[in-house]
């Protein structure tokens, strides 16, 4: 497989080691980068461990979710990346097929959340709902229909990314880095439906600042 995984990581330690153990046993011809933004917990001592790729962000200005997935495609060296959660809610089943549809010529292939596994308290649905929908009128706009915008379940042709980088406008301490590569031009993509797990271990990292950088988004 001539692919990267790229995985975003902030204090994962009951999680990380179980993921990359998983996908290195199905899939072990692919690379793994872990692009963490200096864990307090044991997270890069197990990620040292497994042998993976680390970034260890722990001392840069900018800290950030898309920050780091940038981060991770930048040195990714495949032709093409898939960024996936490190806390086992993206199921790693689902990589094969994205990346067939990749090779299939794609730019980006978007993992659709089909459904979401355990009770998101009230707020968080409104919250998530009401985002997806004002993204898609976004991106409609702009001549682009996707989706679920939102994943964060996502492969792209690594090049690709690598050339908008320096030109698109990325919201980097936000969570919506699929968001903010597609509002730069419509590009040619497809789609896989998964189901969203719940958080097997840890506590989720969304708050408020994320919700911002969204809304930021929205108008740049
Ligand atoms: N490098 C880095 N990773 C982050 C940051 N914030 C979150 N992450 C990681 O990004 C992934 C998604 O974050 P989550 O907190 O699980 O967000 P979520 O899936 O929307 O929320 P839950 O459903 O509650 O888990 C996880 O692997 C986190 O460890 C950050 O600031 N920097
Ligand atoms: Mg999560």
């Amino acid at each position: 497989m001539d692919l990267t995984i790229i995985i975003p990581t902030l204090n994962e330690e009951k999680n990380i080691g179980k993921l990359v153990s998983c996908i290195s046993k199905d899939y072990p011809e692919l690379q793994i980068i872990v692009c963490d933004d200096g864990s307090t917990d044991k997270t890069q001592e197990i990620v040292r461990n497994t042998g993976v790729s680390l970034i260890d962000r722990t001392n840069e200005k900018v800290h950030g979710l898309t920050a780091s997935v940038l981060d991770g495609i930048n040195n990714s060296k495949t032709k093409f990346s898939i960024v996936m959660d490190g806390d086992l809610q993206h199921p790693p089943t689902i990589i094969e097929k994205i990346y067939s549809k990749l090779i299939d010529g794609n730019d980006i292939v978007v993992g659709v959340r089909k459904k979401v596994m355990g009770r998101w308290p009230l707020n968080r649905k409104l919250v998530s709902h009401t985002a997806t929908l004002l993204a898609k009128i976004r991106l409609f706009m702009a001549g682009n229909y996707v989706k679920d915008p939102m994943s964060g379940f996502f492969g792209c042709r690594t090049n690709l990314v690598k050339k908008i980088i320096p030109k698109a406008r990325f919201e980097l301490e936000g969570y919506k880095i699929l968001f903010d590569i597609l509002k730069y031009c419509p590009m040619k993509t497809d789609y896989v439906d998964y189901v969203f797990g719940t958080r097997k271990g840890g506590s989720s990292k969304l708050g408020n600042k994320q919700i911002l950088c969204f809304l930021r988004s929205l108008v740049r």
